[in-house]
């Protein structure tokens, strides 16, 4: 089964709640998962708005299915009122992005692999760099990426341990 890593961010409503429901959801259809640390970062990009909660979690899914698991993600985020306005980067209540399938390259108009901002982005490299230490993105291993944005603010709140159980 390919290793499959989805990102979780939010940064409106109750944050925490939909990071934990997140994971619980993906944990229902997916089984066994692995989840990494909590950590509050700063917004990257977008209007100004509020500090983001991000984490990550890696699970098993079936080979040949990207697109799949991409669909259970944008169900899960409508089940916990993400809503659309067109503006890039802009709040929301929460976000799930597919950040690899296996190693996996595509580039469809609704979904690119590796996601294709994610060796920029302090927030993504850190909690994966828990669940795939080894894995090398474009080339590059995270550790060598993260040299690249230290100058992004974000700090880990609670280990991998984070009650997303309840
Ligand atoms: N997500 C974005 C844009 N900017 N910044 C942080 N800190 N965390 C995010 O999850 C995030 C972001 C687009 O999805
Ligand atoms: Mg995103
Ligand atoms: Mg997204």
């Amino acid at each position: 089964m390919p290793d499959v890593v989805v990102g979780l961010g939010a940064n409106l409503g109750d944050p925490r709640q939909a990071l934990a429901g997140a994971v619980r959801e993906l944990q229902a259809r997916y089984g066994e998962i692995q989840v990494a640390s909590l950590y509050r970062s700063a917004p990257v990009g977008g209007p100004p708005q509020p500090p983001y909660l991000n984490s990550a979690v890696r699970l098993a899914a079936a080979r040949g299915e990207p697109l799949a698991v991409l669909d259970a993600c944008l169900a899960i985020e409508a089940a916990f009122g993400r809503t659309r306005s067109g503006v890039a980067h802009e709040p929301r209540t929460l976000d799930l992005d597919l950040w690899w399938f296996g190693g996996e390259e595509m580039e469809t108009p609704r979904l690119t692999l590796p996601h294709p901002r994610a060796h920029q982005r302090r927030f993504v490299l850190l909690p994966w760099r828990e669940l795939m230490p080894h894995v090398r993105l474009r080339g590059r291993s995270l550790d060598t990426w993260l040299d690249e944005v230290r100058g992004q603010p974000i700090c880990r709140l609670e280990g991998p341990q984070w009650p997303w159980t309840h």
